[in-house]
């Protein structure tokens, strides 16, 4: 749409303003409801969305209307949607999923989401929970995840550190496959809050019956740590077939790792890995 359109637009609201409401036209304010399909959040705080809640938007008026519905969140969440634009034919009720997310270190607590549409305002609770005890020692599991690029909304990076190993869960973004078919590398990458002693990471590609780590996983990749700004290769990956590949090395105080992915099993396509955990 061109700006000389835009204007237009925007000249005839000016001049339907001036001339006011025609004759007969409803001038009430639309009646809007909002509600919740539960009465508070809890919320883990690590990069992907596994919490959230149904946003019911309904039009109580006795007249079709278009309408807004704000979903604002603290600096501490965020959330899948912010505004929430519908026609909402009279009587009914639209309902939306909306994720919920805290920011890794968020501190544990309550919080509040304000819902607003017309008149009508609602808070919902939010409760970040502390991150649970990880036996395991994984120091992946709620750092920062990043990725050279993601395929989304299916396969984000954040996929790739939600505790979830199973291949067989591809496509619910469990995993992360990047987003540029046929070039490599690819990188994925853990920033963790405070350096870390780091020896071990393991990296499982996806490997399930019907997508084979030997056809579709990571076949090519370098392990590297973050030494001060510098990127230095720890470990090397050449030729792999199996699902899971763990690489070892000599103990390093890290304050980030990240693999480089450079081929894959069915050439150069796509890095797919559905867990990378560091130790
Ligand atoms: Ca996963």
């Amino acid at each position: 749409m061109s700006y000389r359109l835009l204007g237009t637009i925007a000249a005839c609201g000016l001049v339907l303003l001036a001339g006011g409401a025609p004759a007969g036209a409803d001038r009430t304010r639309p009646e809007l409801a909002l509600s919740t399909d539960v009465s508070a959040v809890e919320v883990l705080p690590q990069p992907c969305p596994r919490s959230g809640f149904e946003l019911r938007f309904k039009n109580a008026g006795a007249r079709d209307v278009y309408a807004d519905a704000f979903v604002t969140a603290p600096p501490e969440l965020s959330v899948s949607r912010q505004v929430v634009t519908s026609y909402l034919p009279a009587g009914y009720e639209l309902k939306v999923r909306v994720q919920v997310t805290a920011v890794v270190g968020t501190p544990p607590g309550g919080y509040a989401l304000e819902l607003r549409a017309g008149d009508t305002r609602l808070s919902l609770p939010v409760t970040v929970l502390p991150p649970p005890e990880n036996p395991t020692g994984n120091l992946a599991r709620f750092a920062t995840v990043m990725a050279s690029s993601e395929h989304l909304p299916l396969y984000p990076a954040c996929g790739a550190t939600d505790g979830d190993r199973d291949s067989a869960h591809w496509a619910t973004t469990t995993g992360w496959n990047d987003g540029t078919r046929g070039l490599f590398p690819d990188w994925l990458r853990v920033t963790l809050a405070q350096p870390q002693t780091v020896s071990r990471v393991d990296l499982y590609t996806l490997d399930s019956a019907r997508y084979p780590a030997a056809r579709y996983g990571l076949r090519d990749w370098d392990v590297q740590v973050d030494s001060g700004g510098q990127w230095t290769t720890v470990a090397q990956v050449r030729g792999n077939t199996a699902g899971l590949v763990s690489s070892t090395f000599v103990p390093v105080l890290t304050s980030g790792v990240r693999i480089v992915a450079l081929a894959s099993n069915e050439g150069l396509t796509y890095s797919r890995v559905v867990e990378l955990e560091v130790y």
